[in-house]
């Protein structure tokens, strides 16, 4: 062993008040991200899950760098709805007032989604009309709940097909028991139970123009001339930092839809790399997450950016992609990785006046 390396375990050993000052001065400093966001008067926002906020690296990085909360999973249909009638609240309930506890906006996830049917719903063997009023009621109910509290709500989350069209049948229960019924009315129920909540429409896939943008693109519009009270459209942004997507395309891409009086928020964003992460991994990470941030502090009519989790300990990416991880801007440590200096630098550059 060096004498070196002994000398600094003697230290810890002996004096382990110098761990603490050791991470305590690898912690950020001010200003920190939902500071610098807000000059841009743009939301930075992270998603939690009712147990991620049993841990304590969460709960002092969360509320110090971010702005807006996403409810993860407590917001699901699944997770609300125990039966006609019957509602889980303890979760949500808890979130959402430690997030306006620290400041943050709650966004809303989600009123329709065909991955978070009640599975008392799917065995109810239910008519259109009959499913259509357990939705109507639902919205109602849990909007209405939360109303002048949750400011944004992801009305329909990814109703379309990899082609853009809207699902069929076999992948989506509410298409395969309402046909294309249950598109526009969530807007207009979620409309009236909360005025002034922003209602989005979110989707993975979408992010640069291509078919499915495209297809979201042509139902967005088609919705507006209808009269659907649409306000934002979600990107996902859910990258594997070995394929990130073409950000001119983003750009141009983010332009259409704010072109159409709409806002746009990067909703779920996390960069996954595989493997134990090497420099040039974490390198291009930073770069990735700069460019959506680029975009997002230069485009007027882009309202907020989430990340899919605080830091790397609770994010959903090792659970669903083998291998993957390292997703997020903290690591296991909490400790700040080379995205997080990248996402400062992008939003601590050229202040748009009026944005
Ligand atoms: O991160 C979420 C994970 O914890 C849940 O198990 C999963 C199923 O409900 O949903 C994940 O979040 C998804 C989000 O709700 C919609 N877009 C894709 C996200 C990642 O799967």
């Amino acid at each position: 062993m060096s004498r070196i390396i002994r000398s600094v375990l003697i230290v810890f050993l002996f004096f382990p008040g110098a761990l603490a000052f050791a991470q305590e001065a690898a912690a950020p400093a001010a200003p920190f991200l939902r500071d610098l966001a807000a000059e841009h008067n743009l939301l930075i926002g992270t998603s939690l899950q009712r147990g991620g906020l049993n841990n304590p690296g969460v709960r002092k990085t969360a509320p110090r760098e971010f702005d807006s909360l996403t409810i993860e999973n407590e917001l699901k249909p699944a997770s609300v709805s125990g039966g006609p009638g019957s509602y889980f609240y303890i979760a949500p309930d808890y979130m959402i007032a430690w997030g306006e506890e620290h400041g943050m906006k709650i966004r809303g996830h989600t009123l329709v989604w065909h991955n978070s049917v009640p599975s008392w719903l799917k065995k109810a063997n239910l008519k259109k009309d009959q499913v259509l009023a357990f939705l109507q009621d639902y919205i109602a109910t849990v909007v209405g709940r939360y109303k002048g509290r949750i400011y944004a709500w992801d009305v329909l989350n990814e109703v379309l097909d990899e082609k853009g069209r809207l699902r069929d049948g076999k992948t989506s229960f509410w298409a395969e028991t309402c046909g294309d019924g249950y598109i526009e009315e969530p807007f207009r129920w979620a409309r009236a139970a909360d005025p002034k909540a922003r209602l989005f429409i979110n989707d993975y896939g979408v992010a640069v123009v291509n078919a499915k943008s495209n297809g979201l693109y042509a139902l967005v519009k088609k919705l507006l001339a209808r009269q659907v009270p649409i306000d934002g459209v979600g990107f996902q942004c859910h990258v594997a930092e070995k394929s990130p997507p073409n950000f001119k395309s983003v750009a141009e891409n983010v332009r259409r839809f704010i072109a159409l009086g709409l806002e746009v928020q990067f909703t779920e964003l996390d960069v996954r790399i595989q493997g134990e992460p090497t420099p040039e991994q974490l390198k291009h990470q930073a770069e990735i997450y700069a460019g959506f941030f680029e975009i997002a502090v230069l485009t007027r009519g882009v309202t907020g950016v989430t990340l899919w989790g605080a830091a790397d300990p609770v994010s959903w990416i090792p659970g669903a992609y083998n291998g993957f991880g390292s997703a997020l801007l903290f690591d296991d440590e909490y400790n700040p990785k080379p995205a997080y200096f990248a996402v400062k630098e992008a939003l601590g550059r050229g202040r748009l006046k009026n944005k």
